[in-house]
C-alpha cells in the first residue's frame, strides 16, 4: 500500500508518481491496434467493407432509438418517474453493433448498462423502462426473445452465456449466446473461467467486453497493467479482437464475424470494445468526485451517433429530412410506449418471491403470505 504522504513535498511526489503511472499507461494503449471502418470526423477508412445502406441506416436507428431512450430517462428520473439507471450515452455504438448481428434465435446476457443493446434486439421499450421502474413487469421478456434481464452482479453474464451456448451446441443448433461485461468485471475470476470453459468446450459464445474506461470510480489503468484487453483471449486459446467502440460499422463488422464462426463450430471469440463512459456511473453519482474534464476531453468528438451521421449524410445515403422523420418516428414510439409502461399494475410486495423458483419452496411460501399479511395491515 501507498502511505499517505504527510508533507507537501511528499504528497508532490506522488501526485507526479501517478501522473508517469498514467501517462505511461495511456501512451502504451494508444500504441494498441484499433480496428476501425469509419474515423472519428466521418471518413470511411476502409471502404471494402462497408456494409449495405440499408444496415448503415439500421444501425443509425437503433442507436439514435437508443439514445432517445437514455436522455428520455434522464428526464423521467429527475421528475421522479423512472429509478436510479446506469446511462449508455456515448456507448451506443458498442451496444448496438453488436446485437444488430445476431437474430431473435440467439441468446443475449447483457449488464445493467445495456439496455441499448437489449432494445436492438427486440426487447419492447414499455419493458425497460418497467425494469428501471424496479417492476416485475421489466422482468418478463417476450416469449420470442432471449434476451435476459440486466443482472447488478458483475461478470456472472459470461459463465451464464456459456451454459445457454452449450446447451445449443448440444441440441445441435445453429443459435450463439452473446454476453456483455464491463472492463472492471474483466479483473473478476467468472471472466477468465468463462472463457477458458468456453474454449475448451468449444462454446458458441461471442463475448463483448466493453472498455469504457471506468468502473465508478476506478479508471482500467488502476485496475490491470494490460493495455489491451482483448489479448487476454490468447491465454484461452480464442481468438480476441480490440475494435473502436464508438464506430457502429466496426463493431458490427467485428461481430458479425464472431457471430458466423461461433454458428459455424469456430467456438467463441472476445470483442473489446475501446469505448468511454462520457456520463456518470448511474444517474445518481456525481464523477466530479473522482475525475476531471481533462480525463473526459476528446470523447465528444469521437460520439458514436454523430460519426455515422456525418458518414451517413456525407455519402447521401440518409438525408436531413430522413433523419427528421426518423427522429419523429422514435420520439413518437417512446412516449406510446411510456404510457403502456405507466399503465402497468403497480406491484405488491409479495411478488418480489414469485419468481424465484418454477415451484415455490415451503420456505418462500410462508414468506410470501407473511409479506402479503403485512402489506394488509
Ligand atoms: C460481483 C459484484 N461486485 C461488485 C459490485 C459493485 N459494482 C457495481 S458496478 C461496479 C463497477 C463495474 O465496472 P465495469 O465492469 O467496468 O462496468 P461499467 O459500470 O463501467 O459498465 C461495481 C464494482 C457488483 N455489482 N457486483
Ligand atoms: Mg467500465
Amino acid at each position: 500500500m501507498t502511505p499517505t504522504p504527510s508533507t507537501p513535498q511528499e504528497s508532490a511526489d506522488t501526485d507526479r508518481a501517478h501522473h508517469a503511472a498514467r501517462t505511461a499507461y495511456d501512451t502504451a494503449q494508444a500504441a494498441e491496434d484499433l480496428f476501425q471502418i469509419v474515423a472519428p470526423d466521418g471518413t470511411v477508412t476502409r471502404p471494402d467493407l462497408l456494409p449495405d445502406a440499408e444496415i448503415r441506416v439500421q444501425l443509425y436507428r437503433h442507436m439514435r432509438r437508443a439514445r432517445h431512450f437514455d436522455e428520455r430517462g434522464w428526464v423521467l428520473y429527475r421528475q421522479g418517474r423512472m429509478g436510479v439507471f446506469p446511462p449508455f450515452g456515448g456507448m451506443e455504438a458498442s451496444q448496438v453493433g453488436t446485437a444488430a448481428a445476431l437474430t431473435k434465435d440467439d441468446w443475449l446476457f447483457p449488464t445493467y448498462r445495456d439496455t441499448g443493446a437489449a432494445l436492438t434486439l427486440g426487447l419492447p421499450i414499455a419493458r425497460a423502462i418497467a425494469y428501471w421502474r424496479t417492476s416485475p413487469h421489466g422482468w418478463h421478456m417476450p416469449d420470442d426473445l432471449k434476451v435476459l434481464p440486466f443482472y447488478i452482479p458483475i461478470a456472472t453474464q459470461y459463465p451464464q452465456a456459456v451454459g445457454a451456448a452449450l446447451a445449443e451446441q448440444r441440441q445441435g443448433t445453429r443459435n450463439v449466446a452473446m454476453a456483455f461485461i464491463g472492463d472492471g468485471g474483466s479483473s473478476e475470476g467468472d471472466f477468465h473461467e468463462a472463457l477458458n470453459f468456453a474454449g475448451a468446450l468449444n462454446a458458441p459464445c461471442v463475448f463483448i467486453l466493453q472498455n469504457n474506461g471506468w468502473a465508478i470510480s476506478v479508471p482500467t489503468r488502476a485496475q490491470t497493467r494490460a493495455t489491451n484487453l482483448s489479448r487476454r483471449a490468447d491465454g484461452y486459446g480464442i481468438p480476441g479482437v480490440r475494435v473502436d467502440g464508438n464506430d457502429a460499422l466496426a463493431t458490427y463488422h467485428v461481430t458479425q464475424e464472431a457471430v458466423e464462426r461461433a454458428r459455424s463450430g469456430g467456438g467463441p471469440t472476445l470483442i473489446e470494445t475501446v469505448t468511454y463512459r462520457v456520463k456518470p456511473h448511474t444517474v445518481a453519482d456525481d464523477p466530479s468526485r473522482y475525475r476531471t474534464d481533462a480525463d473526459t476531453a476528446g470523447w465528444d468528438a469521437k460520439d458514436p451517433v454523430l460519426r455515422l451521421r456525418t458518414h451517413l449524410l456525407s455519402a447521401g445515403v440518409l438525408t436531413e429530412a430522413d433523419e427528421q422523420a426518423m427522429l419523429a418516428d422514435i420520439a413518437a414510439e417512446f412516449e406510446t410506449a411510456l404510457a403502456e409502461a405507466d399503465g402497468y399494475p403497480e406491484p405488491t410486495p409479495a411478488e418480489i418471491l414469485d419468481h424465484v423458483f418454477a415451484e415455490p419452496t415451503p420456505q418462500l411460501r410462508r414468506q410470501r403470505e407473511q409479506i402479503a399479511a403485512e402489506a394488509a395491515q
